[in-house]
């Protein structure tokens, strides 16, 4: 047994405790309770992998001539940032003749990817952001890929691209991967939050956050307060009352927004607070996207005991229509969020 390896487990049995495997804590312990199948613990075993060979990537970006922009403007109408493409593909090469999925939807990709040849054995579609927070690409900052998984019960043909579009509640799965200072995997299958840390010295991901609960309330909010002169009457006093002088309800909050939602939800996750990026006079819809950005963090928030809301409703229970329909996102701990959603509403001036 390699020296490192055995000085890293040894040390966790020291620690008292028997390092859990991402796949043994699925195969075994989910399978068990939650009656989770081998086709899932498959398809979240193969995000782990892109999770790791884009961590990779990002690890060596600066030195290996992959920073900077394409040249090309995605369906979003942004600039893609060669670490988008990276990535992108990395999802897709790894997912294509897996087995495991029947379609694959991107923020990169205009149309999704049907795979025919993987139905109907495969009947999870896999929808997602392959990396997120693309403004921190170029100056080292966190990053995150965020991913959503709906099933086809459809057993006479594959489904079409519009039965790809489907509401939060549907999904089977949902979690995302954070590039931070180290890389975690953090995912529900509608039974509570589990996040495992990869550990660069065996490449396995380990449990290290089992069963997350988020606090009923937090102490920071993350929000981007350039665009305050674009947000409605009641966003606006929602974020003015964040900052009022009152210790005895924690405030003012303190601001953490990384300009990356993985990293500031993962953050809240942990310690509670809130995030936000609302919708605004002349985008009413907001920039995130519903179906891999606010619906996946929103199955993930609330098994936590959290929220997530469009300000006037549950994200979860917004229709879903296009493939890359935006959506306002406020999301966090549950009190906080009714506040969020009391001064929209304008139920508190
Ligand atoms: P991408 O998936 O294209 O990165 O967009 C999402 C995002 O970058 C979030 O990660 C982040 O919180 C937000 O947009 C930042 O937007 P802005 O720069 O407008 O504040």
């Amino acid at each position: 047994m390699p020296t490192l390896f055995k000085t890293v487990i040894l040390a966790s049995i020291t620690m008292g405790q028997n390092p859990l495997t991402l796949s043994r804590f699925v195969t075994e312990k989910q399978a068990a309770s939650q009656g989770v199948t081998g086709e899932f613990a498959g398809l979240l075993a193969q995000i782990g992998l892109v999770g790791k060979l884009i961590a990779q990537d990002l690890r060596r970006a600066g030195l290996s001539g992959i920073l900077g922009t394409t040249g090309e403007i995605n369906v979003q109408g942004e600039a893609v940032k060669k670490l988008d493409e990276i990535a992108n593909e990395t999802f897709v090469k790894l997912f294509h003749h897996s087995g495991l999925v029947c379609a694959l939807v991107s923020e990169e990709m205009e149309k999704p990817v049907l795979l025919p040849e993987n139905w109907p054995q495969a009947k999870y579609m896999l929808l997602f952001d392959p990396l997120d927070g693309s403004s921190n690409t170029d100056c080292n900052m966190p990053l995150g890929a965020i991913f959503s998984v709906v099933k086809s019960e459809r057993k006479d043909r594959m489904p079409t691209e519009d039965e790809l579009a489907r509401k939060g509640t549907e999904q089977v799965a949902a979690g995302y991967l954070l590039y931070g200072s180290s890389t975690m995997l953090v995912y529900t299958v509608g039974q509570g939050v589990h996040g495992f840390t990869l550990d660069p010295g065996t490449g396995e991901y380990l449990l290290s956050h089992e069963q997350i609960r988020i606090p009923a309330r937090g102490k920071v909010y993350g929000v981007n307060e350039g665009n305050y002169h674009k947000w409605t009457p009641g966003t606006k006093k929602y974020v003015d009352d964040l900052k009022t002088q009152d210790k005895s309800s924690g405030r003012p909050y303190s601001v953490r927004y990384s300009g990356c939602l993985v990293a500031d939800v993962h953050r809240i996750l942990l310690g509670g607070g809130i995030y936000l990026y609302p919708g605004e006079l002349d985008k009413p819809e907001g920039k995130l996207r519903l179906l891999y950005e606010a619906n996946p963090l929103a199955m993930v928030v609330e098994q936590a005991g959290g929220g997530a809301s469009t300000g006037t409703m549950r994200i979860l229970d917004v229709e879903a229509k296009q493939l890359h329909q935006r959506v306002p996102l406020i999301i966090g701990s549950a009190d906080d969020v009714r506040d969020a959603e009391d001064f929209i509403q304008s139920r508190r001036m």
